[in-house]
């Protein structure tokens, strides 16, 4: 079996090596979840939501060394760790509720009784990024078990190791090993056999724009269902009005948190231009505060990049010519550390203030007036979140409500809830996760009607 190493990003040492899962494993892995199907959707109701409690349950007892097995993976801060486990459990709770509350419509129709029902899938295959590997796991197997459906997880091949434990406390927990499957290995191998093989009736793809349009243009050969949650460049729009000494004490947790890998990373400041000079005095003390280092000590607030291939790709943004305003600290030595950077890029143009870079680099840019602000936020093709910083709550409402984004936040940099669904406009996805009506998306709604007519 070929294998993979996976690096502890913080220090380059190897943590583990994991076995790669080829398109035939795959292909068979497919199969057992198409056979365990039927008995699955069978399981009554109540039972079905007591297994995912149950599932939740084991997740919580697990929850440090789930956190442990991320810092090392991963290199998160343990405090982000702990919170992304403690979402796992938290998701599968809350949709532990939904097998007994899956209930359709009954529609008046001349002639009998129509009914709608909402029917599972079958196999959903759930492709999983290196950011966030253990919630954005979550948001994806939870609900689609909760509907009824199996699942095939791949993890990203850099981060599988959490994904691999989540398997074996869903098994512990009582869910059949064929219900819910994870298969590390390479997007190219196991990622794309969720694409092509027919038996896989849904995707749940979060990743790059680029792969999530092939995964599309993938899908669409038979019409399979898919729901994209892609990438971001998001802005962080400050007025003059606002709180500034919060606006700015916050900015850089709303960028730099995970090392800003973070598909809703407030990436672009945009400052209103009467308070840009004093919004940028404020800034300086509050990028330098950020604790960059060592990511198992409870006081760090942000650890190193996933790899060296990505280090190289977000320092080439950041290379003698760039407009750098002023940088925080990081640690030096082994690890893929990046300090957190502030740049001022002279228009919307620049690559720094339209693409996204995915590490810890901000562009502030200036603004004039509260429609400029909407249009500045708009420049993208993404469309995923955003954060606005007033004290008129006219402004704000008008403002979240001319941002072409999906997640948007006033006064806070908050984007994901598990209640609330989540997901973009534009290129930043299609189709929603998370919220009351998640399950929408790992159903088909059927019509029957019953004549009633003697
Ligand atoms: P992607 O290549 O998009 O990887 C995301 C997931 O898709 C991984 O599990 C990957 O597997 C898999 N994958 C790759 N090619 C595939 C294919 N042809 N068919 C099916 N699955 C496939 O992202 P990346 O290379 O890790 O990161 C590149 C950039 O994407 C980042 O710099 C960032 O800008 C963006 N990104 C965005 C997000 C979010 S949350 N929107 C998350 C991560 C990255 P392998 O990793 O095993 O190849």
């Amino acid at each position: 079996m070929t294998t993979f190493e996976v690096i502890n990003p913080a220090t380059e040492e190897v943590v583990r090596s994991v076995g790669l899962t080829s398109a035939e494993e795959t292909d068979a892995a497919i199969a057992r979840a198409h056979a365990a199907y039927p008995a699955w959707r069978a399981v009554a109701p109540g039972d079905r939501a007591r297994l995912l409690r149950r599932f939740a349950d084991a997740v919580d007892a697990d929850i440090e060394n789930l956190a442990k097995l991320e810092v090392a993976n991963a290199g998160h801060t343990i405090g982000n760790a702990r919170w992304e486990a403690g979402n796992v459990r938290d998701v599968l709770t809350y949709y532990s509720a939904s097998p007994e509350r899956l209930s359709g419509k009954q529609i008046p129709v001349p002639g009998g009784v129509n009914m709608t029902f909402h029917e599972p899938l079958g196999v959903v295959g759930v492709i999983v990024p290196w950011n966030f590997p253990m919630p954005i796991a979550g948001w994806g197997f939870a609900p689609a078990l909760a509907a009824g459906n199996t699942v095939v997880l791949k993890p990203a091949e850099l981060t599988p190791l959490t994904a691999i434990r989540l398997g074996e406390l869903a098994r512990e927990a009582g869910i059949p090993e064929d219900v819910f499957q994870v298969l590390p290995g390479k997007g190219s191998v196991v990622g794309q056999r969720f694409v092509d093989h027919p038996a896989v009736r849904k995707v749940v793809f979060t990743g790059s724009t680029e792969v999530g349009k092939q995964i599309m243009a993938g899908c669409a050969a038979q019409v399979k269902r898919v729901t994209l949650e892609l990438g971001g460049k998001n802005a962080n729009i400050v007025f003059a009005d606002a709180d500034l000494e919060k606006a700015a004490a916050t900015a850089p947790y709303g960028v730099f948190d995970n090392a800003g890998q973070d598909c809703c990373a407030r990436s672009l400041i945009l400052v209103q231009a009467s308070v840009y000079e004093k919004f940028m005095e404020l800034l300086e003390p509050a990028v330098n505060g950020v604790v960059v280092g060592d990511p198992r000590l409870e006081m760090t607030e942000m650890g190193p990049l996933i790899s060296a291939g990505h280090h190289a790709k977000v320092s080439s943004y950041v290379d003698d010519s760039a407009p750098v305003a002023f940088r925080g600290s990081a640690p030096l030595g082994p690890g893929y550390w990046f300090p957190p950077t502030v740049v001022t890029p002279p228009d919307l143009r620049h690559p720094l203030a339209s693409d996204e870079i995915f590490g810890p680099v901000v562009a502030v840019v200036p603004f004039e007036e509260e429609a400029d602000a909407v249009t500045m936020a708009n420049h993208t093709e993404y469309g995923l979140s955003g954060s606005i910083w007033t004290r008129d709550v006219g402004r704000a409402f008008r403002v979240a409500r001319g941002v072409e984004a999906g997640n948007l936040s006033v006064n806070s940099h908050s984007s994901v809830r598990y209640w609330t669904p989540f997901g973009g406009f534009k290129q930043s996805g299609l189709g929603r996760e998370l919220g009351p009506d998640a399950l929408d998306a790992f159903t088909e709604t059927k019509n029957v009607f019953i004549s009633t007519e003697e």
